[in-house]
């Protein structure tokens, strides 16, 4: 079933605030995560290039984007991002006891399928659709941010990256061919991460349209997804999210597992490994299967917890 989930009666959530720019895709899937669960939420703008002075005051390094702000808490990845939203926000789980291989595909959704799109995307059709209105300043400026940015992922050639996306393209469209309005069944979080991807590929112009138009379920079930819509946003200012860290009484509850060569109050960076590397540095405070948190402190955010996704993450102790 395609349902929103219903909203069990549960204590009113605490202010989300979500740092994004309106054309990050891994954004995109958390936003239709916020309207499928009919959230009220903080939107905080963050530029889409560097520098981005008032990130770094919350994560100390971390660059990517989205984020999630809760008080002192900041929460990197929308792989993590999701679980927290998922808990705080209540209603049927995007995570289901039913599907265990959902945040499996979802894995592979943010990073094969992401990366075919970005690729099939670079070609020159493509580029002069999504880019054609900037300067070749701005252009310039784009390119020399996201080429170091993604420089240790393999890339595809646009031809290449189409062919890959026709197969699973083909996959997704038997898949919904089979009686299921899911990518997995019911509702999860392997609808989210497909369906950023995609919102990115159809902004792509007209080769996208072309490679797309054969995949009719598809293009259904994506226009279902993108009926969630993003909730209810209020804009808020970076400024006033580093106050609401600054002013927050406390932080979420967390505790170290250890782990070989990792425990508590220990100095440790946390870096992405697969591109975006920037690390953070902090104390150690909290471990268990699905994230790293560290503390740290910062003269205008005071003294934050930052986690992490315990899996595509690097901890290396000081
Ligand atoms: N695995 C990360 C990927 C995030 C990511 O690659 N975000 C892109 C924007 S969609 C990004 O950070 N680009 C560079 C930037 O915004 O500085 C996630 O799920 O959040």
């Amino acid at each position: 079933m395609m349902q929103p989930p219903p909203m069990a009666d549960r204590p009113a959530p605490r202010e989300l605030i979500l740092h994004h720019f309106e054309l990050s895709p891994f954004a995109e899937k958390i936003r239709l995560m916020l309207g499928c669960k009919a959230a009220r939420w903080r939107s905080v703008h963050i530029p889409m290039l560097m520098p981005k002075p008032d990130v770094l005051a919350l994560t100390g390094g971390y660059r990517r984007t989205p984020l999630l702000q809760i008080g002192a808490d900041v929460w990197c990845d929308s792989a993590l991002i999701a679980r927290v939203l998922d808990r705080e926000l209540g209603g049927a789980s995007l995570f289901p006891a039913t599907q265990p291989l959902a945040a499996v595909l979802a894995q592979w959704a943010d990073w094969t399928l992401f990366w075919s799109v970005i690729d099939f995307a670079s070609q020159p059709a493509c580029l002069a659709h999504r880019f054609g209105h900037l300067t070749d300043e701005q252009r310039l400026a784009i390119a020399a941010d996201r080429n170091p940015f993604r420089a240790s992922v393999p890339k595809l050639t646009p031809n290449d990256a189409g062919a890959c996306l026709a197969q699973y393209l083909q996959s997704l469209e038997s898949q919904l061919a089979s009686g299921h309005e899911c990518v997995c069944g019911d509702l999860s979080i392997a609808d989210f991460s497909m369906a950023h991807v995609l919102w990115h590929l159809r902004r792509a112009g007209p080769p996208a349209e072309l490679l797309l138009a054969p995949f009719r379920r598809v293009l259904k079930w994506h226009d279902r997804m993108l009926a969630f819509g993003h909730g209810q946003a209020q804009a808020m200012s970076s400024e006033q999210a580093l106050q609401t860290a600054a002013q927050a009484m406390g932080h979420e509850a967390c505790s170290v597992t250890p782990e070989p060569g990792l425990t508590q109050g220990q100095t440790v960076s946390v870096a992405a490994v697969d591109y975006g590397h920037e690390a953070s540095w902090g104390e150690l405070v909290g471990l268990n299967a699905l994230e790293v948190v560290i503390a740290r402190s910062d003269v205008r955010a005071g003294r934050v917890h930052v986690h992490f996704p315990r899996v595509g993450f690097r901890i290396t102790p000081a």
